[in-house]
């Protein structure tokens, strides 16, 4: 089975699957394996591991931490550049930033990346990343010097949703980035989840279990948490989105 397929049978089982995003720059290495623990014990499906701005020179051995902390759990890379590679990790969201029009983000990084995926024997998951916009600067928007979709626009996010099917891509990611002002609108997560026939991913900004509850129930396969979650060291918030996410517990 592969680590997409079993992303997909926790979504099956549940609904909706709640992922938590660990960014190596913003957790403290003497934390990640009580962070980790947390995550298995309260209900989250998989980890995503990554960030879109790495100052950390810890992102190697950070990685082996979690996976030797919690051999179970999906672990996915969420790579904000070609440098967040490691065989650690279980699979690797290979994405294209199709909202924006940099060669180096739609194909560019993409063919560098590569060869050293398949030497490692990392999976791949085919993902159109659409960065949607925010109402604050967000990181991404800034790193990846790309305009973010307009947020009031749910046609232009199907559209790309779409064509990202029709390439053959596995999925979309709906993103407002980390710490959004402003979450992907709920209207945007039904329309694009309704209009293509591949799992959507929905996250940046959501800050309470009822936010992401709402893009679930909007049809959201996967909603992803990661900044409340590093501002409030409480498990029990874990607990609480995974219960709100998982629509049919
Ligand atoms: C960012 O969607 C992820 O790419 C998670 O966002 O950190 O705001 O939860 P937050």
């Amino acid at each position: 089975m592969t680590t997409f397929d079993r992303l997909l049978a926790s979504r099956d089982q549940h609904g909706s699957a709640l992922w938590v995003l660990l960014d190596p720059d913003r957790i403290d290495k003497a934390d990640l394996a009580r962070t980790t623990e947390a995550c298995v014990e309260n209900g989250a499906d998989a980890i995503l591991f990554g960030g879109s701005f790495l100052i950390s020179t810890n992102f190697e051995s950070m990685i082996r931490e979690v996976k030797r902390v919690a051999p179970e759990i999906p672990l996915v890379i969420f790579p904000g550049d070609t440098n967040q590679i490691s065989s650690a990790a279980d699979a690797i969201l290979f994405l294209s930033m199709i909202s924006g029009r940099n060669p180096e983000l739609l194909i560019g990084q993409h063919a560098k990346a590569a060869p050293t995926i398949k030497a490692m024997g990392l999976e791949p998951i085919a993902t159109g990343y659409i960065l949607v916009e925010s109402r604050t600067q967000t990181t991404v928007e800034y790193v990846s010097n790309t305009k973010p979709l307009p947020r009031a626009k749910p046609d232009i996010a199907m559209a790309h949703a779409l064509a990202a099917e029709y390439l053959g891509m596995s999925c979309v990611y709906l993103d407002a980035g980390s710490g959004a002002g402003a979450m992907v609108p709920v209207d945007m997560v039904k329309a694009v989840s309704s209009y293509i026939n591949i799992p959507v991913i929905a996250g940046g900004g959501i800050r309470t279990p009822e936010d992401a509850a709402d893009r679930a129930e909007a049809g959201a396969s996967f909603v992803v948490v990661g900044s409340v979650l590093e501002e409030n060291d409480d498990p029990a918030l874990i607990r609480s989105f995974a219960e709100a996410i998982h629509t049919t517990a």
